[in-house]
């Protein structure tokens, strides 16, 4: 476990990182995330000087993409500099400690910080046959779940599998998996879905809950700063779409000047993420960027509901199901303040409507 009195500050001066950079990280977070220019400096005074926040990190029924997201970088990064911020009690693929050290210090770790500490949950819950295919120590999913959230002060669903069900859920289910609200609905739960979410936005979040507390979240518990927008609306393909060029296969001419890949399934118009803007790879580059259509990880049952290669315009799948315009939930000031529970979830994923061939001809004229 971590000194819990340890400050960021001590680690930017440890890695070399000057005030200078560390206050343009801040700036970046604060404009991604939408904030008044004001959030940067106080993001900057917060991060460096509160103490260590505690947070467990529980990984479920997952392919290990969402943390290889977070930690694969070739540098230290100061998005990794973040998890130097807080102190990460608990995650077994991370942690030095293993078997029966590994559960005393989560379990330490939830008596030393009752009521206060972050969890973090990746991956899918296992409910079939009493949780029995997926356990940690000898404990299912399921309980180690109900058991940790029961004192958490707020519950970060990362990844799809966790804000959703992901891979898991794909039909036929044979785990009767399930997502993190369905489980848990007396908790605040910040969705940060994507399979696997963008580093950044999983660090911006974080930030922001450290700082400010639970952000803004649409209807489906997602951070509004980074899912408030489609792929379609911010994607630089765009212009083609518009004048209705379309690629018709991935190596003809039309795909090789760039057109809209809408034709070839791109699932962009009904998926909201922050990959035509913040991008990967420290901002290299993202899938369509690469010549490549969106494939919707980031929206509920994205591997049953798209069909990958089918243009949303055959009707093949049903685009209701990949959450067509998000229903704000409202603003949340700090963690005790925030609740978002599962009913107000389930009834937001209720009211979205399919996203219709109409609708996208509307586009056309605006
Ligand atoms: Fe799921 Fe994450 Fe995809 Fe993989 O933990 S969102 S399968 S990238 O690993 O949960």
């Amino acid at each position: 476990m971590t000194d819990p009195d340890h400050r960021l500050a001590s680690e930017l001066i440890r890695h070399g990182i000057s005030r200078r950079t560390f206050l343009k990280f801040c700036t970046s977070m604060a404009s991604l995330m939408a904030l008044p220019p004001a959030a940067a400096a106080q993001m900057a005074e917060k991060l460096t000087t509160v103490k260590r926040q505690s947070v467990i990190w529980l990984s479920f029924q997952e392919c290990t993409g969402c943390t290889e997201s977070i930690t694969r970088s070739h540098k230290p990064t100061l998005e990794s500099l973040i998890f130097d911020f807080v102190s990460l009690d608990y995650h077994h693929t991370l942690q030095a400690a293993s078997g029966s050290a590994a559960e005393a210090a989560r379990e330490q770790a939830m008596q030393a910080n009752k009521g206060k500490y972050i969890l973090i949950v990746d991956g899918a819950i296992p409910t079939k046959d009493d949780g029995v295919y997926s356990t940690i120590a000898g404990i299912t999913n399921l309980d180690m779940l109900q058991q940790v959230a029961r004192d958490a002060a707020a519950i970060v669903a990362v990844g799809t599998c966790a804000t959703f069900g992901g891979l898991p859920k794909a039909s036929p289910n044979p785990t009767g998996a399930v997502s993190v609200s369905d489980i848990v609905t007396d908790k605040p739960i910040i969705n940060i879905p994507g399979c696997p979410p963008i580093p950044v936005v999983m660090t911006g979040v974080l930030a922001h809950v450290l700082t400010f507390g639970i952000p803004e979240l649409d209807g489906l518990g997602r951070p509004k700063s980074f899912y408030g927008d489609s792929i379609h609306d911010r994607c630089y393909r765009r212009p083609f779409y518009d004048r209705g060029l379309f690629a018709k296969s991935f190596d003809d001419e039309g795909a090789r000047q760039g057109w809209c890949l809408y034709e070839l399934g791109c699932k962009g118009p009904t998926t909201h993420n922050a990959c035509a803007t913040v991008k990967w790879n420290n901002g290299t580059s993202f899938p369509i960027q690469s010549g490549h259509g969106c494939i919707g990880c980031s929206e509920p049952d994205f591997w049953d509901a798209g069909g990958f290669y089918k243009s949303i315009s055959t009707g093949i799948g049903s685009p209701g199901q990949w959450a067509a315009g998000a229903v704000a939930v409202g603003a949340a000031a700090g963690l005790g303040s925030a609740f978002l529970n599962r009913s107000t979830q389930q009834q937001s994923r209720d009211q979205h409507q399919p996203i219709t061939e109409q609708d996208l001809k509307g586009d056309e004229h605006e």
